[in-house]
């Protein structure tokens, strides 16, 4: 089977990790520039500071994208370089960059998906509470007015934030920036924060946009496998997936956006008219895909399942390698919000290096690619809608604690030279794009 002839195939890339630039043209400092200064918070010290040096290469790394046929490219936008407060004046030369990108872009006919918040957060925006601040939601808002109002005559689909539960972790764990950890109930209160931000950015998107728009949230969490295709196992791994007890669950992520509740009454911060700011219509489910775990009906009810994967079977960040999940994450998110799936992020991280011919060999992440598009192609004929596969990421690029070590990219990074070297996997991306997924 191939897939649909308007299939997406795309691949995500982020602001912080592949621009640079970090204190050129007028940018502000973002929590990640502070963040990666302190001592021990970055494996070998590595900073953002140049990363892929894309903010001077993104020609280059666009060409790259058309040579290999990619149909689309989730980006994202540093707040801090547009306004490098926060809020106030927008700084010209940043907002310039995205302008030229986005022409860039469509003129090598890669569709830009413009994704508005990965991870970037101003600092003087940190500095007064950041996520923890429900004024925050102004804030975003008018971020997003000034990005509309000038992209909006060619953009059209928009991702108001990526992961929230991951960035989550600069509140919870401390392992990204700002690094805090709070107690459960203030980070629920940040989380709840987010929520409205999106909500407020969605109506500036609908409202401002110069042609009709397409806007999503790009979702990561916990996906269940049943550990058989019995109805009350799906039933266990479908509850497990949405309400498994941690600090938030994908209920607590995802319900107050598409259905306009949350799943317990006492929310910190919640007020009269919130969930009704929160619940804007959105267009497409954005799924964000790296891990499953198994579950089934147990005697006392859902429970989760040991399930070793076969040896060997694992990422080098040690992410147990399980791309049926990717087929159930699609499916319940669909059962539950009713809304077609694209999958914006999946990817796996390799010790890449190139081998004595010059080429970066990379069978593992051609595997890796190959089984999570065949549970792609499993929900495909199954009837569920699903529009598009990006893959994460175009370039190696900044593993935010990780520094860069480890290599995500489909394109080899050199980092003391910037040369950038198509990894096999590039190219048989390019050959499965070029033939609409039927040599799979
Ligand atoms: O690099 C990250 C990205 O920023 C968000 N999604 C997961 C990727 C791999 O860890």
């Amino acid at each position: 089977m191939s897939f649909p002839r308007d299939f997406l195939w795309g691949v995500s890339t982020s602001s912080y990790q592949i621009e640079g630039a970090a204190r050129e043209d007028g940018k502000g400092l973002s929590m990640g520039d502070v963040f990666c200064q302190r001592p021990g918070n970055i494996r070998h010290g590595h900073t953002g500071d140049v990363a892929c040096d894309h903010y001077h290469r993104y020609r280059e790394d666009v060409a790259l994208m058309k040579s290999l046929g990619i149909r689309a490219n989730r980006f994202s936008v540093s707040w801090p370089r547009v306004l490098p407060a926060g809020v106030g004046p927008v700084n010209e030369k940043g907002l310039a960059f995205y302008d030229r990108l986005v022409d860039e872009l469509l003129a090598a006919g890669v569709w830009p998906f413009l994704a508005l918040y990965h991870w970037d957060l101003p600092w003087e925006l940190q500095l007064r509470g950041g996520w923890q601040n429900r004024e925050i939601a102004d804030w975003f808002a008018e971020y997003t007015r000034v990005l509309v109002t000038r992209l909006s005559d060619r953009v059209t689909d928009w991702v108001t934030f990526v992961e929230p539960a991951a960035f989550l972790g600069g509140l919870t764990n401390g392992q990204h920036a700002p690094g805090l950890r709070l107690p459960r109930k203030e980070v629920l209160r940040a989380l709840h924060h987010i929520h409205l931000a999106h909500g407020r950015a969605v109506q500036v998107i609908r409202q401002t946009a110069k042609r009709p728009v397409r806007v999503a949230l790009s979702h990561v969490g916990k996906t269940v496998i049943p550990d058989t295709e019995s109805a009350a196992d799906i039933e266990a791994a479908r509850h497990l997936t949405m309400f498994a007890d941690e600090t938030y669950n994908n209920a607590w992520l995802l319900d107050p956006i598409y259905r306009g509740e949350y799943p317990v009454a006492d929310v910190p911060g919640l007020q009269d008219g919130d969930l009704k700011i929160i619940r804007q219509p959105l267009d497409f489910f954005a799924l964000n895909f790296y891990h499953a775990e198994y579950g089934r009906a147990g005697a006392n009810g859902p429970e989760t399942v040991a399930r070793p994967v076969p040896p060997g079977h694992y990422t080098a960040f040690n992410w147990e390698m399980r791309p049926e999940g990717l087929y159930w994450a699609i499916r319940f998110m669909h059962e539950r919000y009713g809304l077609p799936v694209t999958v914006t992020e999946n990817g796996m991280a390799n010790l890449d290096w190139p081998a004595l011919d010059g080429q970066v060999h990379d069978p593992q992440r051609i595997d890796f690619i190959h089984r999570h598009l065949l549970s792609v192609r499993r929900a495909l004929q199954e009837g569920l809608p699903v529009e598009g596969y990006f893959v994460w990421s175009l370039l190696d690029n900044f593993e935010w604690a990780e520094g860069y070590e480890k290599r995500f990219g489909l394109v080899y990074v050199d980092y003391a030279t910037q040369r950038r070297i198509p990894k096999d996997s590039a190219h048989w991306y390019a050959r499965v794009i070029a033939n609409q997924g039927t040599p799979l």
